[in-house]
């Protein structure tokens, strides 16, 4: 059965507001049609062990136990409420707002909506993945991610719901209306339209593009519209366990692939994933991340910034938050070659986020080049491409540079390419090791074990049960 309005987990007194639970009503089976036509495929009746958020108390705000997805309790949830100030911007100093003010409304609705669009996309993006899982505990954690995926939906619609009336109503709509890859009516972020349909691209996938969503969520939870701030606060304690998966899946891919190389056999040859594609991975799902930061010189992140809608990353840690008078140093294409520029720092901001993240995802390399060497492999290491390397959004895009950043011709890129990035072979031999792998404890050939369990249980627990079971 699914669930009832009542039902709905919240700390919001939903039950006091009229009009938000009827439009909410309205939307509900709207939503549970859509997740059980494009949701994870084949496993809509099986029962879950899943972690549900039942409070936004730091110690106790989920709740593990067996559930049908389509019976998921997908909450609401905001940060409780503060004594808060707008942080940075132009209007520094001011009391945050309680409601959408007139003059940011459409900036505001447009955030809310791309952040909002990216939640589903991401489920139809790894609708067939379970039918290959490589373990029933990875089996669990991406059907985790997915119903984590819908709350966060839900997050957003709520706010759309409550603060945008009937424009809200019809934008939160069109959420459940777009589907990822779809001709007509994609996904807004060009990433949320490429297929997801290996287990080894849905691991990059948590570990690089959930990443971004960690560093958009953190800029907006700094946002002077205290409910985007409070909701999207908690938000991120659930993204930390998504880009886990994504982080430790790479590192157990590593790990298999180290262990055969360091015995002298060849991955490949072993059904597992060889070092070079390990490495054409990454380069392709991180440089795809990067662009969802947007423009490196962008007028919309001046205005979000000075308007006080969207913040730098712990921007309340800093020491200065007006950003005015300084400059960003980069380096930007122009006639043919690379030439410095100074930025003024507010239209940088998309940059000095995504600095943030390129240092997080190198913290991420450096840890699976702890497992190389561990497992006695040698003078081989995984890196990050330059972020110049394959960019389709911002100065960049159009132009062709080498993982190193250096600028070359179309000519040469296309010639090397395929040792850059994953070729239709490459992609069909990772495609031919996904084979589902759903006995308790097993693990499929090209992934080596987790080192623990989920929520204490041991790694060989049945995580999934069938609808009859
Ligand atoms: N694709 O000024 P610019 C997550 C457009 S992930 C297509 O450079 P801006 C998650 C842009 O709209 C986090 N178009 O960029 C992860 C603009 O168009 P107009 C999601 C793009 O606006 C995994 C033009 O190019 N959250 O949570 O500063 C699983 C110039 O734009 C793209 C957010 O994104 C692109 N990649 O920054 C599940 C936060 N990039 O105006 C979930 C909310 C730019 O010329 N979004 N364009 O028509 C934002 O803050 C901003 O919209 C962006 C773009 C950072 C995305």
């Amino acid at each position: 059965m699914a669930q009832s309005l009542e039902s709905i987990p919240n700390n919001v007194d939903l039950g006091s507001d009229r009009r938000l639970q009827r439009a909410l009503e309205q939307w509900q089976p709207n939503f549970l049609s859509w997740w059980k036509e494009v949701g994870p495929e084949g496993f809509q009746a099986h029962r879950v062990y899943l972690r549900t958020a039942i409070s936004v108390e730091p110690n106790g705000w989920a709740h593990f136990d067996f559930v049908r997805m389509p019976e998921y309790r997908w909450g609401i949830f905001l940060d409780p409420k503060q004594e808060r100030k707008i942080g940075f911007g132009d209007n520094e100093g001011q009391p945050v707002w309680e409601e959408v003010p007139g003059e940011h409304r459409n900036a505001l609705r447009r955030i809310i909506v791309t952040q909002a669009d990216t939640e589903p996309a991401s489920v139809e993006q790894q609708r067939q993945l379970g039918k290959t899982c490589p373990s029933m505990y990875d089996l669990r954690n991406i059907f985790q991610v997915n119903v984590e995926e819908g709350r966060h939906l839900w997050a957003m619609v709520y706010l759309l719901h409550r603060y945008f009336g009937r424009d809200g109503r019809e934008e939160a709509d069109e959420l459940l209306a777009r589907r990822s890859g779809s001709g007509d009516k994609p996904r807004i972020l060009n990433t949320f339209n490429e297929p997801i349909d290996d287990w080894l691209s849905f691991f990059m996938f948590t570990m690089f593009t959930d990443r971004d969503g960690k560093y958009q969520l953190s800029a907006l939870a700094q946002s002077g519209f205290d409910p985007l701030a409070r909701t999207t606060r908690f938000m991120l304690t659930e993204e930390a366990h998504h880009m886990f998966v994504g982080e430790t899946g790479v590192d157990r891919v590593v790990q298999r692939c180290a262990e055969l190389m360091a015995a002298g056999k060849d991955p490949r040859k072993e059904h597992a994933v060889p070092f070079e594609l390990i490495q054409k991975y990454i380069n392709f799902w991180f440089s795809l991340s990067l662009d969802l930061f947007g423009g490196e010189v962008s007028s919309n992140a001046a205005d979000f910034f000075a308007s006080g809608l969207k913040g730098r990353f712990r921007e309340d840690t800093l020491e200065e938050h007006k950003a005015v008078g300084r400059t960003y140093r980069m380096e930007v294409p122009e006639a043919g070659k690379l030439v410095e520029q100074e930025v003024p720092l507010r239209n940088a901001m998309n940059e000095v986020l995504r600095d943030e993240y390129v240092k997080d995802c190198q913290r991420g390399l450096d840890r699976w080049n702890k497992t190389l060497q561990k497992a006695g492999v040698r003078g081989m290491t995984l890196r990050l491409p330059h972020r110049r390397f394959h960019r389709s959004v911002g100065p960049c895009a159009g132009l062709f540079f080498d993982p190193d950043g250096k600028l070359i011709s179309e000519a040469e890129f296309k010639a090397h390419e395929g040792e850059w990035l994953p070729t239709a072979e490459d992609r069909a031999f990772v495609k031919s090791l996904m084979h589902p792998v759903v006995e308790p404890g097993k693990m499929a050939s090209w992934v080596a074990a987790p080192a623990k369990g989920v929520n204490g249980m041991p790694v060989e627990f049945e995580y999934v049960r069938p609808p009859d079971a």
